[in-house]
C-alpha cells in the first residue's frame, strides 16, 4: 500500500521530471538552486528554523489553470488523493496586472504532512463569464469549447476517488495512478488551432493558454531556495534573463517573512499549429516558465496589514518610473527598516506572525511566578517560540508572475468595472462560489495558521499552570 504522502511526494518528483525534460532551462534553475542552498547550509548553518533540509530540498510548487468548474472539481479530486486541498482565495482580475481568473492553491494542510512533503499547485480558473473581458458571444464559444474537451481520464478519477477514501493505493493501481496524473499536465503534441489561439490572444494570453487548447499542462514548477538573492545574481550570471526583480518582501537584515519570489521570462517552445486551411505547420508559444521561491514566516492578518501598508508606501515612494531595480530595492529596505520589527521575539510579542510555543526547558527558577503577557512569557525566558512557515501564495506577486510572462498585455474594459448594466460587469467570484465549484470547502489560510499557534500555546500556558483565557488569534 503507498500512503497519500508517498503518491504525492513521488507524484511531484514525476512531474519535475517531465518539467525538466521540457524545459531545459528549468534543469538548470534546479542545478542552481541545489548549489546555493548547499553554500547557504555551509555558510549560515542548518535551516531547520524553516523547515528541515529534506522538505526544503524536494519542495516545488506548481501552477495550473483550468477552464471550467467542472474541470476544477476533477482536478480537486485528484489532488484529494495526494492529499492536498484547496486553501485560499485569489481574486487576480483587478489592477494593473489583471488576468481573467480566480485561483486557489491545493496543499495539505496538517504540520506533519508539510513537513513529509509540501507539494502545492497554484491552480487558477478561468472567467469567461467577466464581461470586461469576454463579450457574450466570445464566452459562448469558449464554453462550447471546453465543454468537448477531457482533462482528466475516468479512469485517473475512479483512482483518485479510491485513493483518497482508502488514504492511498495498493503498488500496481498507485503507479497507473501516477503514470495518469502526470500525463494529465504534460504538454501535448496536439496541433493548436491558429486562428482560435488568435483570437483569444486578444483578449488575453492567459485566456488563450487556458481556452485555445485541449488539454492543460503545467505552467512552471519552482523550487525553494534559502537565499534568494545569490540566486538571482547566479541565474543572471549564467545568462538566464530573469524578471527585473525578486517580488515580495525586500532583501533586509530582519526576519524572512512570507514570500519572496522571482523567475525567468517564458522561452519560446515548439508546438505544431493548425492552419485555418486545415495544414498542420510548426510553431512556437512562449507561455512557461521557470520560477523560484523563498519562505518565511506566516503573518497574522494584522501583519499582513502591516506588510500590505508598507508595500503601497514602497510603490508610493518608488513611483517615478525611471527608478532602477537597485533604488527599488533600497527604498524598499528603508521603508521596511522603519517600519516593520527587527526581530522574531517582536513579530510574537506584537502579535504580527505565527509561531509554535513550548515550555522553555530550562524555565526561571526565581520562585516567581509566569507573567500572563506572550511578551513577559518570552523576555523572562518561560516559553519557546519557533516560527510557522507561510505555505500559500501572495496575490500581487502572483499577478506580477502571470504579467511579467506575457508578451501583451491583457485587454479589460475598464469602464465595465461600475457599470449598472449587469450584463457588462465583473463576474461575481468568492471564496464560497469557489467551493461550491469544488464541492470541497476552501480553507482559510489565517485560521489554519492561528488554529496550529493557539493549539501550542494553550499547551504551553497549562503546562505552566495558567489559565487558558487570554489568548486571542491574533496573540497567537
Ligand atoms: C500562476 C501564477 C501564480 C505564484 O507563484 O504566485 C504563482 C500562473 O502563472 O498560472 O504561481
Ligand atoms: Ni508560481
Amino acid at each position: 500500500m503507498v500512503p497519500t504522502w508517498r503518491l504525492r511526494a513521488a507524484f511531484a518528483r514525476r512531474l519535475s521530471a517531465v518539467y525538466g525534460a521540457e524545459v531545459p532551462a528549468y534543469t538548470t534553475l534546479l542545478e542552481v538552486t541545489a548549489r546555493i542552498n548547499e553554500e547557504t547550509v555551509r555558510r549560515d548553518g542548518h535551516p531547520g528554523h524553516l523547515g528541515g533540509l529534506d522538505r526544503v530540498t524536494a519542495e516545488r510548487h506548481g501552477a495550473i489553470r483550468v477552464g471550467t468548474p467542472h474541470e476544477l472539481h476533477q482536478a480537486a479530486t485528484v489532488f484529494a488523493a495526494l492529499g492536498m486541498h484547496p486553501v485560499g482565495f485569489y481574486d487576480l482580475r483587478d489592477g494593473p496586472g489583471a488576468v481573467p481568473v480566480v485561483s486557489t492553491a491545493f496543499r495539505p494542510l496538517d504540520a506533519e504532512e508539510l513537513e513529509r512533503n509540501p507539494f502545492r499547485v497554484f491552480t487558477s480558473l478561468l472567467t469567461p463569464d467577466d464581461r470586461r473581458f469576454f463579450d457574450a458571444d466570445l464566452a459562448r464559444r469558449l464554453g462550447t469549447f471546453l465543454g468537448r474537451r477531457t482533462l482528466f481520464p475516468p479512469e485517473l478519477l475512479t483512482l483518485a476517488a479510491r485513493a483518497e477514501d482508502g488514504g492511498g493505493l495498493p503498488d500496481a493501481d498507485a503507479d497507473r495512478f501516477l503514470a495518469l496524473a502526470t500525463e494529465a499536465f504534460a504538454l501535448s503534441a496536439e496541433p493548436v488551432d491558429r486562428a482560435w489561439y488568435e483570437e483569444l490572444s486578444q483578449v488575453s494570453a492567459v485566456a488563450a493558454d487556458i481556452g485555445g487548447v485541449t488539454t492543460t499542462h503545467l505552467n512552471h514548477l519552482t523550487p525553494r531556495v534559502l537565499d534568494i538573492d545569490a540566486l538571482y545574481r547566479r541565474m543572471t550570471d549564467h545568462g538566464i534573463t530573469m524578471i527585473d526583480r525578486i517580488q515580495g518582501p525586500p532583501c533586509w537584515d530582519g526576519p524572512d517573512v512570507l514570500l519572496r519570489q522571482t523567475s525567468f521570462r517564458a522561452l519560446a517552445e515548439p508546438r505544431a499549429f493548425r492552419e485555418v486551411d486545415g495544414r498542420v505547420t510548426d510553431g512556437t508559444l512562449r507561455v512557461r516558465f521557470g520560477e523560484v521561491e523563498a519562505r518565511g514566516i506566516a503573518l497574522t492578518r494584522t501583519g499582513r496589514a502591516r506588510y500590505d501598508a508598507l508595500t503601497a508606501e514602497t510603490d508610493h515612494r518608488t513611483a517615478d518610473p525611471g527608478g532602477s531595480a537597485a533604488d527599488h530595492a533600497a527604498t524598499a529596505r528603508a521603508v521596511w527598516e522603519a517600519g516593520f520589527p527587527r526581530t522574531e521575539r517582536q513579530l510574537a510579542a506584537d502579535g504580527l506572525a505565527f509561531f509554535t510555543y513550548a515550555p522553555a526547558l530550562t524555565r526561571p527558577r526565581d520562585g516567581r511566578r509566569p507573567p500572563d503577557d506572550l511578551a513577559g512569557l518570552l523576555d523572562h525566558g518561560w516559553l519557546t517560540a519557533h516560527p510557522i512557515v507561510y505555505e500559500d501564495f501572495l496575490p500581487r506577486s502572483a499577478a506580477g508572475i502571470f504579467r511579467s510572462n506575457l508578451t501583451r498585455d491583457t485587454t479589460r474594459d475598464t469602464t465595465r468595472d461600475t457599470t449598472r448594466d449587469a450584463d457588462r460587469t465583473a463576474a461575481p467570484y468568492d471564496a464560497d462560489r469557489l467551493a461550491a465549484a469544488l464541492d470541497r470547502p476552501v480553507h482559510d489560510p489565517f485560521a489554519r495558521y492561528a488554529d496550529r499557534s493557539f493549539t501550542t500555546l494553550r499547551r504551553a500556558r497549562r503546562a505552566l499552570g495558567l489559565d487558558l483565557g487570554t489568548t486571542s488569534e491574533e496573540s497567537a
